[in-house]
């Protein structure tokens, strides 16, 4: 059809225009894996078997009935948690996450006897024995849960973000999210706001493949998960997760990048998770097979383990570190089995009643 020739120059100009800004665009720099010094690679081997032994521990508490409720584990995604909350400052940086938050807790410094004693129910962990698994809180470490909403707490942690920049603290939010929760609408609602006020925020997803049964390729009509802020003028990257060195690499690039007042940026971290969805899940969606395959290619323990001995740490050095990490563990266990559970009067408060 003969297009009209009125049509033909403001069409082309219009492309021409937006073009240009996009390729203007100014983008982030690339990372590259971060140089860890021994000491700083031994913490993060440290920090995050600390992650793998407390999760296994919880699973079996779980199995023996001592904790109720839901429980998510976070077994294989360790190396996300530290590698980027390495580079955080607990207490000036907040960090907010969905319901797979134990790991989170514990790379922010947090004792693990009252995480383990949220789990088990008790008084004397960090919700009270009020919240559990899903609900865990620190004001104090700028730890903001812990939510069982997908995809909430993005919007959420747009608003921590939004604090940060009204209160000029020179903070950044975290806000970690799932792959499943990549599809939630309030996402966009919350990028599109953080992008127009050039807010402090990561938004990092977690990508582990899987949203409960259903894998990322059958949920997900764009399954390069970094490319989901492009419509939002939001830069991306994607980062191999299961690498402690990578994810802090790219750290530091984000918070470069977000410090320096550019407005968010979003981080997709490959990942996966070895457990099911929760402990009630069998996992039937996948094949035994494809969780070995990654354990032995990709483990990001075994990875970090391997970089260690190239740097000449000893397998005896490696055999203490896990001894100390297994009686911490064992420790909070006992602590969350013996310590009491709350008083009947604390079912009245911490509910709200009044009028806000
Ligand atoms: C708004 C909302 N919809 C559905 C659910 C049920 N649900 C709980 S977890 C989940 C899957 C989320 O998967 P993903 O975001 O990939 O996180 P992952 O569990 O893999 O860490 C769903 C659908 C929910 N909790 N909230
Ligand atoms: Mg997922």
């Amino acid at each position: 059809m003969a297009k009209s020739p009125a049509s033909k120059p403001s069409k082309a100009k219009a492309a021409s225009v937006s073009t240009d800004a996009i390729a203007n665009r100014e983008r982030p720099a690339t990372p590259v894996p971060y140089k860890a010094t021994k000491e700083e690679l031994l913490k993060f081997y440290r920090d995050m078997l600390l992650i793998r032994r407390f999760e296994e521990k919880a699973g079996q508490l779980y199995g023996l009935g001592l904790i109720g409720g839901f429980c998510h584990l976070y077994i294989g995604q360790e190396a996300v948690a530290i590698g980027l909350q390495s580079a955080l400052t607990p207490g000036k940086d907040s960090v907010i996450t969905g319901y797979r938050d134990h790991g989170h807790m514990l790379a922010y410094g947090i004792d693990p006897n009252i995480i383990m004693a949220e789990l088990t129910g008790r008084a004397a962990g960090i919700s009270k024995g009020k919240g559990g698994s899903m609900h865990m809180f620190s004001t104090e470490h700028k730890f903001y849960g812990g939510h069982g909403i997908v995809g909430a707490q993005v919007s959420l942690g747009a608003g921590l973000a939004f604090a940060h920049k009204y209160n000029n603290d020179g903070g950044v939010c975290l806000a970690y999210f799932g792959d499943g929760a990549a599809n939630q609408g309030q996402v966009y609602e919350s990028f599109n706001m953080a992008e127009l006020w050039k807010l402090p925020i990561i938004f990092v997803i977690e990508n582990n493949q899987y949203a409960m049964g259903t894998s990322v390729n059958r949920a997900s009509a764009e399954d390069q998960l970094y490319r989901r802020g492009e419509s939002f003028r939001i830069p991306g990257l994607q980062v191999d997760g299961m690498d402690v060195l990578a994810v802090r690499g790219a750290a530091e690039v984000a918070l470069d990048w977000v410090r320096s007042g550019k407005g968010p940026i979003l981080l997709e971290m490959k990942t996966y998770r070895y457990r099911g969805h929760s402990m009630s899940d069998p996992a039937k969606y996948r094949s035994r097979e494809e969780v070995q395959a990654v354990r032995e290619k990709s483990d990001p323990i075994d990875g970090c383990k391997e970089d260690l001995l190239k740097m000449g740490v000893t397998e005896d050095e490696l055999k203490v570190i896990e001894k100390e990490i297994r009686n911490i563990v064992n420790a909070s266990a006992e602590f969350a089995e013996q310590a009491p559970e709350p008083e009947l009067s604390e079912l009245y408060t911490d509910v709200l009643v009044e009028n806000y």
